[in-house]
C-alpha cells in the first residue's frame, strides 16, 4: 500500500463511520415520529489532487505528515444537508452534544456568508478512529446546510472548474443574486413550515397505512394458496 494510501485511511474510516452515525440521527428522529432536522447526508475523502491544489494555496508541503492532517481541515469530509434553516442550529446543537467527537472550530457562513454568496455552517472536529495500531484521532469537517444553500453550492462548484475561480464580472453578480434568492426561498419556506410538516406527516402516515395494507392482503393470498 502506497504513503498516501496508509495516511488517507483513517480518514476514510472516519468519513464511513460519520455518514453511519448521521444517517443513524435521521432514522432516530423517524422511529420517534418526529420530524427529522436531517434531509439527507453525503461524505468524501478529498481526492488527492485537491489536496495538491490546497496545500499549493496554503503554502503547506504536499507531503502525507501530521502537519498537513492538522492543516488541511476537510481531508475527511461529511455534508448534512435540511429542509429548513432553523434544521441547521439542531442539527449544530445535537453535534455539540456528542461525546464521540469534539467540535474545535465553527464557521458561521449563514449569518456572514462568503463574498461569493456562499451560505453554510462549517464545524471543524476531531474524531477518534480505532485501527489495528491504535486510536488515530484526524480533524474532520462538517457542513451544514439546507437543500436550496446546497443546489447554489453545487452549480457554483462545478461553474468554479470552468473558470477557476475567476469568474466574468457578470457571471459573479448573477450567481451572487442567486445565491439571495435561494436565500428568499429558505425564508418563504420557513414561514410555512408547520404546513409543509403536516403534509409530510399526513403524506408518510398514507404511505404507512398503505404498505400495511398491502402486506396484510399478499400474506392473506399467500395464506390462501
Ligand atoms: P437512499 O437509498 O437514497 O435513501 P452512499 O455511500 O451511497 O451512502 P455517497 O457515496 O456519499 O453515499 O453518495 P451520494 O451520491 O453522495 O449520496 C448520498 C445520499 O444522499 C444518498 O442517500 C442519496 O440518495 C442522497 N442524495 C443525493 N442527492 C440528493 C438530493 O438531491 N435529495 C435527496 N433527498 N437525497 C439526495 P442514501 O442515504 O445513501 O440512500
Ligand atoms: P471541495 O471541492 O468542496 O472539497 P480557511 O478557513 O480559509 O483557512 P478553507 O478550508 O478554505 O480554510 O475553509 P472554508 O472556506 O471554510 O471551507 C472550504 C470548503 O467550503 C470548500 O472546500 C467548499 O466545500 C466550501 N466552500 C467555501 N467557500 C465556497 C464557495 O464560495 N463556493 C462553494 N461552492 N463552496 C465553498 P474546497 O476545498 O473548495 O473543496
Amino acid at each position: 500500500m502506497g504513503q498516501w494510501e496508509v495516511f488517507l485511511s483513517p480518514y476514510r474510516q472516519a468519513v464511513d463511520e460519520l455518514k453511519i452515525k448521521l444517517k443513524g440521527m435521521r432514522s432516530q428522529f423517524g422511529i420517534m415520529s418526529a420530524n427529522s432536522p436531517i434531509e439527507f447526508v453525503t461524505g468524501r475523502v478529498k481526492p488527492l489532487a485537491s489536496i495538491y491544489d490546497k496545500s499549493l494555496d496554503k503554502g503547506i508541503p504536499f507531503e502525507p505528515t501530521a502537519r498537513l492532517g492538522n492543516e488541511l481541515q476537510d481531508i475527511a469530509g461529511v455534508r448534512i444537508m435540511c429542509q429548513f434553516v432553523d434544521d441547521i442550529a439542531t442539527v449544530t446543537e445535537l453535534i455539540r452534544q456528542r461525546n464521540d467527537m469534539r467540535v474545535i472550530e465553527e464557521k458561521d457562513y449563514i449569518t456572514h456568508s462568503k463574498p461569493s454568496g456562499y451560505r453554510s455552517h462549517h464545524m471543524i472536529i476531531e474524531y477518534p478512529v480505532e485501527t489495528i495500531q491504535g486510536r488515530i484521532v484526524v480533524v474532520a469537517e462538517i457542513q451544514i446546510r439546507t437543500l436550496a444553500m446546497n443546489f447554489w453550492a453545487s452549480i457554483e462548484h462545478s461553474m468554479n472548474y470552468k473558470y477557476k475561480g475567476i469568474f466574468p464580472e457578470e457571471i459573479k453578480n448573477r450567481l451572487q443574486s442567486a445565491a439571495e434568492a435561494a436565500f428568499r426561498l429558505d425564508e418563504e419556506m420557513s414561514s410555512i413550515r408547520s404546513e409543509i410538516q403536516e403534509a409530510q406527516a399526513y403524506f408518510s402516515e398514507v404511505k404507512e397505512a398503505t404498505n400495511t395494507a398491502i402486506h396484510k392482503s399478499t400474506d392473506k393470498e399467500e395464506r390462501d394458496k
